[in-house]
């Protein structure tokens, strides 16, 4: 087992440069302010915090794009600390939790994360593929590419040059998938990506395809898991608060489910909560948002095994 001493390490990044709607840098704080820390310490998880209020000092003064991307030198500054931080804390053994801001943060926790254990999994819980290289994008959103990214394939771009290719396409697998880009399509093709969409989740059940997810990139259930999960994989009606909703997604209990079952695996070190908006919809819809947002992430740590 990977995890000692049931340490928790909370990292809040309070960033929204890898997208271009106001609000989600506030998603990680509002889980805190809704109780996630005390609720892993009643789960007698040891838990540190760690706020970033400083996120703002890493903004360039000019950053014009680069290969269509928006905003690249700040989101490579943030994702470089990010990396730095969830890296300290996995070679730690502490479970990292990151709560976003936007989904580009993954470049770093995905980065950090395979630095300290560089034969894990990467389990993708998203809507969206997040493979967009530099010239796939169209939006030139970053939080639509950071998987290019981390496996190597975005090309060569200096100021990302620190980023390692360290993910191998047999080590990523999608689940929750509804809204994906034409070219995306061909990128998951030619690398043999595995992904489950809603339509495999809907012809399966979700049981048997995180069983099947994890029979992919994790066989004999020997490696690391790292989870990114994207709120915007659940139905819009279960987390209305976030970016880029898009109709059809996972009940409530399936986005629980997937947490949940990779958990019991014991091998989850770390799980990224991603792209909660509180400045979107009504008061309802963001207590409910952050609410599911607090409810993943204490199932992650176990919360619902018995
Ligand atoms: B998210 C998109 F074009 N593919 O690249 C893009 F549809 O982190 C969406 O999953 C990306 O929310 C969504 O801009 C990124 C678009
Ligand atoms: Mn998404
Ligand atoms: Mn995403
Ligand atoms: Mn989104």
């Amino acid at each position: 087992k990977f995890i000692k001493n049931r340490r928790a390490a909370v990292l809040a990044f309070p960033f929204n440069g890898g997208q271009g709607r106001e609000g989600v840098e506030l998603g990680g704080m509002h889980l805190v302010e809704h109780g996630i820390l005390e609720q892993l310490k009643e789960m007698e998880w040891e838990t540190s915090f760690e706020p970033n209020e400083d996120i703002d000092t890493f903004r360039p003064s000019s950053d014009p794009d680069i290969e269509g991307l928006k905003k690249p030198r700040f989101v490579s500054s943030v994702t470089k600390r990010v990396a730095e931080q969830v890296s300290t804390a996995a070679k730690a053994g502490d479970f990292v939790v990151t709560l976003g801001g936007d989904h580009s943060l993954a470049m770093g926790t995905v980065s950090g994360v395979f630095e300290a254990y560089p034969d894990a999994c990467l389990i993708w819980i998203d809507a969206h593929a997040d493979i967009n290289t530099p010239s796939t994008t169209d939006s030139g959103n970053m939080h639509g590419c950071p998987i290019s990214f981390v496996m190597g394939i975005a090309g060569d771009i200096p100021e990302f040059a620190w980023i390692k290719k360290c993910l191998l396409p047999e080590r990523l697998v999608y689940i929750g998938l509804r809204d994906v880009d034409p070219a995306e399509k061909k990128i998951l093709k030619d690398n043999g990506i595995k992904a489950f969409s809603m339509h495999h989740v809907d012809k399966y059940g979700i049981g048997k395809v995180v069983e099947m997810a994890l029979d992919h990139v994790n066989p004999n259930r020997d490696r690391p898991i790292h989870l990114s999960f994207d709120v915007d994989a659940l139905d819009p009606s279960v987390a209305p608060s976030t970016g880029t909703p898009v109709r059809g997604g996972l009940t409530f209990r399936e986005g629980h489910y997937i947490c949940e079952a990779l958990a019991e695996t014991g091998l989850l070190v770390a799980a990224d909560i991603m792209e909660v908006n509180p400045a979107l919809e009504d008061e309802q819809a963001v207590f409910q948002t952050v609410q599911v947002g607090c409810s993943l992430t204490r199932c992650c740590l176990g919360e619902t095994l018995l």
